[in-house]
């Protein structure tokens, strides 16, 4: 299975990890393995890229910027859509190739896949937007206008949960405002970022342009480090932990730099009385579980009215017991694996901390022994106060917590240092215009009758506080990939100043 693929998509065993036009023969960095987390066993060998195969791909990338900024927006929207056909013949493989690296299921792989394709389709209609506006001017026989140019050389840093999706969220969105970029995946999902690189470049070879889009893969977070200091790249877009956002936004800052960030998640959803309970139950568990727990917009806590608790908690607890965990790629099952060992540790620290600080498994809590890191998703009756509570462990645990006013469920929900995903069922209005106010959710996605997870790609995606403040994917998220010109044209022969200040000679 993973030969044929392997290629299917011109990935060699042992395969470069450097696109600058081209691929770069033999990069000089550390070499990666990449491992399937359902069998641990290797995918393939990746060179990685060293300081001076940055360079190189940075240099590709600039000289890409130059000539690509010159097409005409709908130009590039043109070629932008003959990569979301591509990606469409592509999709059931590199779905399949997106499970095979990262463990999360087929529909998952596929539907990373189909959010490219989404992406795709919104940036070639996008490519005949990108209007700016005319404001009123205050002074006679004057227009006052904006107008976006193109920026430079995007910097990508991705994570591996969404390691094709989110690439596609920046680059193509960068591509089609007439920037070039550069990308820095995880280490742990190489060799999806070389498939989505040979579908991108065969589409954009053809069309006279291969060097719109580099990669440098680099040993662990090496190449981030490059991209944050690197003052020829004007917007650095980070996905990940806050701890990594922390790191990258100082850097890039100090240089004075624009980033954008979009970290972790520690997003709950409420359960009123009034909720249609099966309804909810689905919504919870896809959140919860999906992804094995590993998507920032997964739920990780869970307010429960103290009315419907025993009810929903027994329904929760039973279906929890009835997921399906195994190889992600076989049909009816719901859960693979954690990406690495380390995450498995991470987990099963959680759960022994959480023992420790007072909560009490109810589901799930341990390892399933064999090859392959695959463990119990775990639900834990908690206290909204408990220290562990407060944490993003990327892993499937799910805290769940009794509450009685939806006054102090809201403050729950925002009393966490992130803010990026939040949910509530109920079939009240009331409580639902309650949960969108002003003193609702403080979340940068905040949903009704849908779990925290799974936004579609036509909305702006992204939270506030320590989830880093910045927006991708949809709606007016492209302005981001550009720089704003603000123009004033006098096409009067006076010279009338702004303010009324006089200034006569
Ligand atoms: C992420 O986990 O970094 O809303 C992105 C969702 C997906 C994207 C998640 N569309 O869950």
């Amino acid at each position: 299975m993973i030969a044929d693929l392997l290629e299917k998509f011109g990935i060699h065993q042992t395969h470069s990890g450097v696109y600058a036009g081209d691929w770069i023969t033999k990069p000089d960095g550390l070499e990666i393995d990449s491992i399937n987390p359902s069998d641990e066993k290797r995918i393939a060998t990746i060179m990685s890229g060293s300081r001076k195969n940055y360079e190189q791909a940075m240099e590709s990338a600039l000289e890409g910027f130059e000539k690509w900024r010159r097409v005409p927006a709908p130009a590039r929207g043109e070629m932008i859509r003959q990569i979301g056909t591509a990606l469409r013949k592509n999709k059931k493989d590199l779905g399949l190739l997106i499970t095979l690296e990262t463990g999360k299921i087929l529909g998952e792989g596929q539907g990373e896949v189909q959010e490219m394709i989404d992406m795709c389709d919104f940036a070639t209609g996008l490519s005949r937007q990108l209007h700016g506006i005319t404001i009123a001017s205050e002074r006679q026989e004057h227009r006052l206008f904006e107008q976006w140019h193109p920026l430079g050389v995007v910097g990508i840093i991705s994570a591996f949960n969404f390691p094709a999706a989110v690439w596609a969220w920046n680059a193509i969105l960068a591509a089609v405002c007439g920037d070039s970029s550069i990308w820095k995946p995880s280490f742990h999902t190489p060799v999806t970022s070389i498939a989505v690189l040979n579908i991108v470049s065969s589409i954009m070879k053809a069309n006279g342009h291969a060097d719109v889009f580099s990669l440098c893969i680099s040993d662990m977070h090496l190449a981030g480090e490059w991209i944050a200091e690197d003052k020829g790249i004007p917007l650095v877009s980070a996905t990940g932990s806050c701890e990594m956002g922390r790191v990258i936004s100082v850097k890039v800052g100090q240089r004075l730099g624009r980033s954008l960030l979009e970290l972790g998640g520690n997003n709950a959803a409420i359960i009123s009385p009034s909720a249609n309970l099966n309804q909810a139950l689905r919504g919870v568990v896809f959140a919860a579980v999906g992804t094995t727990g590993q998507r920032c917009t997964t739920l990780r806590r869970l307010f429960v009215h103290d009315s419907i608790e025993t009810t929903f908690l027994e329904k929760l607890c039973n279906s929890y017991g009835s997921i399906r965990i195994g190889n992600p790629w076989e049909e009816g099952v719901l859960m693979g694996p954690l990406i690495s060992e380390t995450a498995v540790e991470k987990m099963m620290g959680a759960i022994e901390e959480a023992k420790n600080q007072g909560g009490k498994v109810l589901a799930g809590g341990n390892r399933i022994p064999g090859k392959g890191y695959f463990v119990e998703p775990t639900i834990i009756l908690a206290n909204p106060k408990m220290e562990i509570v407060q944490q993003e462990t990327f892993a499937p645990i799910l805290y769940v917590m009794p509450y009685h006013c939806l006054e102090d469920a809201i403050e729950l929900n925002n009393r966490v240092d992130q803010g990026l995903s939040s949910a509530i069922f109920t079939d009240s209005v009331r409580e639902a215009e309650q949960f969108l106010s002003y003193r609702g959710s403080d979340c940068g996605i905040a949903n009704i009758n849908i779990g925290t997870s799974g936004a579609e790609i036509g909305g702006a995606f992204g939270g506030e506080k320590d989830t880093g403040g910045g927006r991708e994917s949809g709606s007016d998220c492209w302005k981001s990939y550009m720089r704003r010109q603000t123009c004033t044209i006098n096409w009067g022969d006076q010279l009338p100043l702004a303010q009324g200040i006089r200034f006569d000679l």
